[in-house]
């Protein structure tokens, strides 16, 4: 059983992001209510678990009327206040000593999640698992996509090449994120000036070429060495679901081949709460819409064991 060294007592607030507005494709919004519908309350409960969850957030209350692009970034106007909505929701629940279970909708939302985490443990890190590193500038992108930004935007460098016009509209957040306070697990299609991003700041990643090399034990300790030497921060787990296999996560955006396996990405998981440092945790990008019927069900359901390790299942 593990022991939560900054959890008050085993309570999860779970925050529902019916969210697409930072990628193309519509659909994703459905994940965070697939995978309530699908059962994830209860299963949490039956962990022990007590889940506070005041239904999904409604975000399109929040949609601005105009909303042109900032360079090539599309609905930066939307996405900001979105996210914003986001970090004050995760903010509150850890602030009263829960663990925030933030459920995606795309992964633009981890500019509210983890500003939410950074204001409430300033010394957290962050470990963000995926296919894509999602640190292109609202200028390096070539989508235009938010999804692909998050991390540019959370870092806490001095020259992020992010205009005037960007950083006014994202105000209210504060980039606290150290380059040393960041890891990757899952890499596998990385634009060029994001290779450059992560060069430049010394940022820690392991691509699937490293869990090929190492075996993915060996990663993830390694990941956990890098920015949590002394297993003492918080951490803040942030799973793309596209970091898995298509064939074990097809309904999700982006999809890249050569992916983590079913295990492996459990095992990320279930080594991460048996830290006893986990404080938040993001399960991103389930669209439930864009495949057959069984690929859709294979990738809620992933989606909610992923939450279930993370909250303690384990296998024996
Ligand atoms: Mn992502």
């Amino acid at each position: 059983m593990t022991t939560y060294k900054y959890l008050k007592d085993k309570k999860v607030g779970i925050i529902g992001c019916p969210f697409s507005g930072g990628q193309p494709k519509e659909g994703v919004d459905e994940g965070p209510i697939k995978m309530i519908e699908f059962g994830l309350i209860e299963q949490l409960e039956e962990m022990g678990w007590a889940v506070e969850f005041d239904g999904h957030h409604k975000f399109t209350s929040l949609k601005p009327s105009e909303d042109p692009n900032i360079g090539k970034a599309k609905r930066p106007r939307y996405v900001s206040r979105v996210t914003k909505a986001v970090a004050e929701s995760v903010e509150s629940h850890l602030k009263k000593g829960h663990l925030a279970l933030t459920l995606g909708g795309d992964h633009s939302l981890a500019l509210g999640t983890v500003s939410g985490t950074f204001a409430a443990y300033p010394d957290a890190c962050l470990v963000w698992i995926d296919a894509h590193a999602d640190i292109n500038t609202p200028e390096s992108t070539e989508s235009g996509n938010l999804h692909g930004c998050p991390v540019s935007f959370l870092l806490d460098v001095n020259d992020m090449l992010i205009s005037q016009e960007m950083t006014e509209s994202f105000s209210w957040l504060k980039p606290r994120l150290r380059p040393d306070r960041i890891v990757y697990i899952g890499l596998r299609d990385v634009d060029p000036p994001e290779k450059e991003i992560l060069k430049k700041y010394g940022i820690k990643a392991f691509s699937m070429t490293h869990v090929d090399k190492y075996g993915i034990g060996k990663v993830v300790e390694m990941a956990l060495d890098a920015v949590n030497p002394d297993r003492d921060r918080p951490i803040h787990l942030s799973f793309d679901v596209d970091a898995l296999d298509p064939t074990v996560a097809p309904s999700t955006g982006t999809p890249v081949r050569g992916g983590l396996t079913f295990r492996e990405g459990h095992y990320i998981c279930e080594s991460i709460n048996e830290t006893g440092l986990l404080v938040s945790v993001d399960i991103m990008e389930v669209n439930p819409t864009l495949e057959d019927e069984v690929s859709v069900f294979e990738t809620v359901t992933v989606g909610c064991s992923l939450v279930r390790c993370c909250l303690g299942e384990t296998l024996l």
